[in-house]
């Protein structure tokens, strides 16, 4: 018994010590209460636990999780000797606010053909009508609640944060001419 307690002990140490501390560094692309999950290097998805003990720094300065935003880059310092990755420290930027270009033409709402939104972090549409004769003199995101006309070459910003993964519709006031983006 006694020798066995020693073995499990030394097994113990060894793996924590294999695994001790180290630092990830990634892009937020969930977040929540008791985990996030990071895209390392634009494709491996991590998985890094918080716990009580996790502190968080933004801009240098101690923040909570609450300040986090999908789209952050990170540090995160791990725990050393714990068995699963644990946050010690997440160390991020403010992300910058994503701004994407939408105009209105003869053709209706253009966008970015690659734009992609990313759920929870905040956008700013700026939406430029540039003729005359259309139905699309206002910008309607029912999802959002936001309503806003758009007045003729006059760049006008619509900013919301989408929430899930999926696509964020717009449409005219008579919900007839349409335009949509990808949100991941
Ligand atoms: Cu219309």
């Amino acid at each position: 018994m006694k020798r066995l307690t020693q073995l499990s002990l030394l097994t113990l140490s060894t793996f924590a010590f294999a695994h001790g501390g180290g630092h990830l560094k990634g892009v937020i692309n969930q977040i929540s209460d008791s985990q996030l999950t990071l895209t390392v290097d634009d494709k491996d998805k991590l998985v890094v636990a918080l716990d009580k003990d996790s502190k968080f720094e933004n801009d240098g300065k101690p923040a909570t999780v609450k300040a986090l935003t999908v789209g952050s880059r990170v540090v995160v310092h791990l725990k050393p000797g714990a068995k699963s990755k644990v946050a010690a420290l997440v160390k991020f930027a403010t992300a910058p606010a994503q701004r994407v270009e939408v105009s209105v033409t003869s053709e209706g709402f253009v966008v970015p053909p690659t734009a992609t939104l990313r759920a929870g972090q905040q956008v700013t549409l700026v939406v430029t009508r540039s003729v005359e004769k259309t139905c699309a003199t206002d910008i309607v995101l029912k999802d959002f609640g936001i309503t806003q006309p758009l007045p003729l070459n006059k760049p006008v910003e619509v900013t919301f944060t989408p929430t899930k993964a999926g696509q964020v519709r717009f449409a005219c006031a008579m919900d007839m001419v349409s335009g949509s983006l990808k949100v991941e």
